[in-house]
This record gives C-alpha cells, structure tokens and sequence, in this order.
C-alpha cells in the first residue's frame, strides 16, 4: 500500500475556486459566491417556513402580533403546506425523469438510437410484473414493460407495483399507516390539492403526505428511472475513472454534460467514441474528444462508461471558468440559469435539450428518441469546429484530480462478494457475508451519504470531513449524487483511501477490494439504496428500522432532496440533516418531523447543522442500533 496517498483537501479545492472566480472577475461575469453575499441576510419568514403565497389574499407572514395569516392559517399549517410543497415538487422531478426513462424503452428498436443492453434484467422485470416472456422478440416485451412503467405513472387505481420488493414487514406499515403510494400523478396531485388555499391545517396530514408522496418517488418514480437507465444503457458494474476539474484536458476537445436524464449523454458518448468523429477531432489540432460529466448526469456517466467527473453541483461554474470547455451540454435540474451568462463570457457552446429545462442564452436543440443521434452529432461537430476559438488568456485549469472507483450497483456490489467469499460459501447472490461482518464488529455500520452542495454550509467540507470520521470508525459508506462526487474529488473513491479506515474496515477493503466509499450512481439510484436495505433485512431476518444503517444529507439544498428524506424515512431508516429543511417556525412540525414519524414508520430525522457534532450523532445513532440487536 503507497503511504503516499494523500487526499485533496478542502482548503486545496477552495484555493481552485478562488483562483477561478479571478478569472470570473476578469471576465466581468457574477459567480455563486457574489450572489451568496447579495442574498444574505436570507428572509428570515421564508427561513423559518412561515411566510404564505398560496393564495392572493397574501402573502401572510406569521410573527407574534399576527400569529394567523389571513384566512386562519398558523404557523404550523403554513410551515407544513410549504414542506409538503417541496416534497411534492421534488417527486414531481426525479419521477418525470423516470417517466421519461420509461418512454426511451417504449420507444427503443434494434435499429433506432436506443436499445436494450440489459436483457437479463428486463426479463427479470417482465417476469416480476406478469408479462409474457416466452418466444417472444427481446423489443415487443420491452415495448410492453416500457408501457407498464408508462401507465403506473397514472393509473387510477390500486398502488405501484415496485412497492412489492420492499420487506413484507414494510409493507404492511404502509397498509396500516395508509401510506402505500398510489401512482405518481396522483400522489403529487394530492399533495397540491391538500395544500390549495382552504384544505388541510392540521399538520399531521401534511406530514403523512409528505411520506407518501416521497414513497411515490423512491419505490416508483426513481425507481423506474433507475431500472430502466439499467435495462437501456447498462447495469453498472465496478471500474476505475477520475474526478475533479483536472479531469479538463487543454489539448482536448473538452464537452461536458450536466443534468441527470442520461438519455443526451449516452448519445452523447456513443458519437464522441466514432472513429470518424476522433479523426475530426485529431484534424483541428486536438488530441481527441474527452466527455466530462457534472452533477448527476455525470455520475450516470461515470457508473456505465468511465466517463470523468469534472464537479458537483457548486463546481458548474468553475468548470466554464476553466475556459477549455468547447459544449456545455444540458437535459434536466440542477443546471444554474448563470452557466448561460458565463458561457457568454467565453467561446463555449452552451446547448439546452429539454422541453422542461428552457434557459436564457442556450442554443436550444429538443432531443427525441427518433432525432438523439443527429443532435449529439451535430453538438459534437460543432464543438470540435469550436476548438480554435479558444482564448489563451482566459485558460486556467486547476490540476486537481483522483483516481475514483464507481459503478457499485447492487448487483456490482454482489458481484463483489460472490467473487470474495460467497463461492466459498456455495451461495451466490447474497448479502451474507457483509452482514456477519456488521454482526461480529467487523463493520459497525453503514452510512447512505447523498445529496447536494448547499453555500449555507461550507461546500464539500461536511461531505468529506464526516465521511473520514465515519470511516475511520469503521462504518462503510455507499454515496450518490454530489456526496458521492465530493469523496470522488477528495480522493476517498480511491482504493488507496483504505488507509483513513479503522481496522475492521480497512480488512474488509483490502479483502473485497473496494474502496471505503461505495459510489452507487445518481440521486434516482437511491432508489438501489431502498434496495439494498430490504435485501439485507431480508437475508438477516430483522426490519429494516432494526439495521445499523442511517441516511445523512448534510450538504442538501433541492426539494429533490425532501421527497427522498421522506421515502428514506418512511423506509425505516433515520435520516442525518446538516441544512434546517425550512419548517423551524412551528414547533409542531419540527416535532412531527424528528419524533412523530417515528410513531408511525419507526424512523425519522435528526437535524444539525454543525457536521462536527451531527457526525457524532450518527455514529451513537448507530451503535444504538447495534446494542437493541445485541451486537
Ligand atoms: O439529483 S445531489 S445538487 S445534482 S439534487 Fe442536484 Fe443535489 Fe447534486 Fe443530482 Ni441530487
Ligand atoms: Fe394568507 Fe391563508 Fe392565503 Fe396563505 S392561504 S396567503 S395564510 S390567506
């Protein structure tokens, strides 16, 4: 082991910052941090989550002399319509990617521009939903599983079939706390319906919907965006690629991609690896054509493809900056209406391709399955003729960068331990031998590490700080999204990183071969998260409330981020908050939130902002739930 192998650190990163936002200075162009001072003080009525739009007799804005808004509505209805709200808005989001996913299938072929890489697992998902399988051509069962997924989107009756992998013991909860989601739709439907001006007040409701619409997201919406990513593009299995901004190459043709649909990347990807489209590349002075990826476009990316992660989230500007970048291509959320105005700034072509995602200065070039192709030729064609136009005096390009091992899908994940020990054992496909190593010490525990960068927080720093003590007491990390990038930037995707972990955890690295830090893909993919904890309750015979396992967002910022806190909750498993998630002016839904939950699923969150102190909790968190198992 190279005792050489150091981190970046958080102060390293920053300095990369700062020297870019010269560069942003220079350029005359606005970057995050200008706003961040222009917005703060934040109001602190929005802050406390008591300030009312919902009707125009509005807004009211709860205080001591006016404790109720106009039409009656206090503090504890307001600050619970407005959660309720940012839950609904973010299963509304990650679902209609998944939406969109399924739609990719319904319309794949042999010849067309998607196809069926995953047969296996599409057979799995015919055979688990009742379609016929037999005799049948690998394109007419996806047609009918692509429409399947399709129409659970809306359909009016009954509840998502994906809810079945859960444990019986969940779903039984569900049943009982009427909880069960219905369809997507129509879960988000209610949601804006409980919350209309003159409906539900009591902030119990609101809460309990904020569960279901969550669960609507994790075990349908995201689920089907997972699955079918899986069955279109590829499971992802363990590999090696890169991160950080060093991953920008001077003497390439540098195309980033940004967003989470993966539909323009794969594309995107596909095209860029032509022969042809390298020898065009070669004939404008370039050494070739590197695909980088940001946020979690880019973590699906680097999951399927080796692809190299420039950034997360807070990064998308530092990436332009760099002032390499030829096309800055753009699907869907998490995308800074500013990467425009700073594409401006430099020669960057910078492409939108959603209907959902319309932003000011882009060259806008709507993607359909039957147009993807050409759109991701004619993007990187023009990138490439974009080569020359670069400004010398503008480049700098921070060297920063990690090896970082992606691609631990559950079922890369087992494969792991099916090659390690389960063939030793004669059992593939279980999660058995991890589970005697959290039984016997060896592991204390695992922590699910997600979300975004929030500026209300020192970026990256409650990410990475938290995971180095997590490791080092021997509590193995599985991350997506930006915390999954954060550890990639950082290093801690690295094998090598092994040596930050306690003894237990260093063994089971060396043993499995895998890094400390499991990156197990995009914010959807948390759905393989919900997988992994039933399936490991399932092969341990206990709940999943009854695991050493806790979820943390200690950088979080998107509504996004609410709908999953609900479904990782409502799942059973306590969730780690580092960011007030907006409800403090109401004492009641604080409670509701940490303790009221738990009265009904068994889990629920702990909040601090202080990640020095929130990280302590986890870890009692979790050896309180080894001592109630005896272990
Ligand atoms: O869905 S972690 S900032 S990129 S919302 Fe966005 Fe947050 Fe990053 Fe991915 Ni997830
Ligand atoms: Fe004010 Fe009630 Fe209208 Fe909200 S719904 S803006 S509290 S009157």
């Amino acid at each position: 082991m190279s005792l050489e192998f150091t981190l970046t650190t958080v102060e390293q990163m920053e300095a990369d910052t700062a020297r870019l936002k010269e560069t942003a200075e220079k350029v005359g162009i606005d970057v995050w941090q200008d706003r961040v001072k222009n917005q703060t003080p934040h109001c602190g009525f929005g802050e406390k989550g008591i300030c009312c739009r919902i009707c125009a007799m509005g807004p009211c804005r709860i205080t001591p002399k006016a404790p109720k808004g106009i039409c009656g509505a206090d503090a504890h209805a307001i600050a619970g319509r407005n959660y309720l709200r940012m839950a609904a808005g973010g299963g509304a989001t990650h679902s209609d990617h998944g939406r969109e996913c399924a739609w990719k299938l319904v319309d794949s072929s042999a010849d067309g521009y998607y196809h069926v890489t995953d047969a296996g697992k599409l057979i799995q998902l015919a055979k688990e939903w009742g379609v016929e399988t037999e005799g049948r051509d690998i394109y007419d069962i996806a047609h009918d599983v692509g429409r399947m997924c399709v129409n659970e989107y809306g359909k009016a009756e009954g509840y998502q079939l994906w809810t079945k992998r859960a444990t019986e013991e969940r779903q039984k909860v569900w049943m009982e706390q009427g909880l069960t989601p219905r369809a997507v739709d129509r879960e988000v439907v209610t949601a804006m319906h409980m919350t209309h001006m003159g409906n539900t007040a009591d902030p119990e409701y609101l809460v309990r919907q904020a569960l279901r619409v969550g669960l609507a997201d994790g075990w349908g919406g995201s689920m089907t965006g997972t699955q079918m990513s899986d069955i279109l593009y590829g499971t992802p299995v363990p590999h090696d690629t890169e991160s950080n901004l060093g991953v920008l190459d001077k003497e390439m043709v540098n195309v980033v991609v940004h967003g989470h649909d993966p539909a323009v990347s794969e594309m995107i990807i596909r095209y860029a690896e032509d022969p042809e489209m390298i020898k065009k590349a070669r004939a404008v002075g370039a050494k070739g054509i590197n695909v980088v990826g940001l946020c979690c476009t880019g973590n699906e990316m680097m999951m399927r493809h080796n692809v190299k992660m420039a950034g997360n989230f807070l990064q998308q500007e530092n990436v332009l900056l760099t002032g390499v970048v030829e096309a800055l291509c753009v699907d869907v959320q998490c995308i800074f209406p500013n990467v425009g105005p700073v594409s401006e700034c430099f020669h960057t072509k910078f492409y939108t391709t959603s209907p959902i995602a319309r932003i000011p200065f882009a060259t806008h070039l709507e993607l359909t399955s039957f147009n993807a192709g050409e759109i991701a030729s004619q993007i990187l064609n023009e990138a490439i003729d974009n080569f020359k136009n670069r400004d010398e005096s503008k480049i700098f390009i921070p060297d920063h960068k990690h090896s970082s091992w992606a691609g631990y899908s559950c079922e890369g994940i087992k494969g792991r331990l099916d090659t390690v020990t389960n063939s030793h054992l004669d059992e593939l496909d279980t999660y058995k031998p991890l589970i005697e190593c959290v039984k016997s010490g060896v592991l204390r525990g695992a922590v699910a590490m997600v979300g975004c960068n929030n500026p209300k927080v020192r970026p990256d720093y409650s990410h990475i700080e938290m995971m180095k003590k997590l490791l080092a007491n021997d509590i193995v990390i599985v991350a997506t999204g930006c915390a999954a990038q954060a550890a990639g930037k950082a290093g801690l995707l690295d094998k090598r990183a092994k040596i930050f972990c306690g003894q237990g955890l260093r063994r089971v690295c060396t043993l499995a071969d895998i890094p400390p830090v499991l990156h197990m893909g995009s914010c959807v993919d948390i759905s393989r998260m919900m997988n992994l904890v039933c399936d490991i309750a399932k092969d341990w015979g206990i709940n999943t409330t009854q695991l050493p396992v806790v979820g943390c967002a200690p950088e979080w910022m998107s509504e996004k981020a609410v709908s999953i806190a609900n479904y990782v909750v409502a799942t059973g498993i306590d969730t780690y908050l580092g960011i007030d998630p907006l409800v403090g002016g109401s004492d009641k839904m604080m409670h509701l939130i940490t303790e009221g939950t738990k009265e009904w699923v068994g889990a629920g969150y702990v909040i601090d902002t202080n990640p020095d102190t929130l990280v302590d909790k986890i870890i009692e968190g979790i050896e309180a739930k080894r001592a109630a198992l005896g272990i």
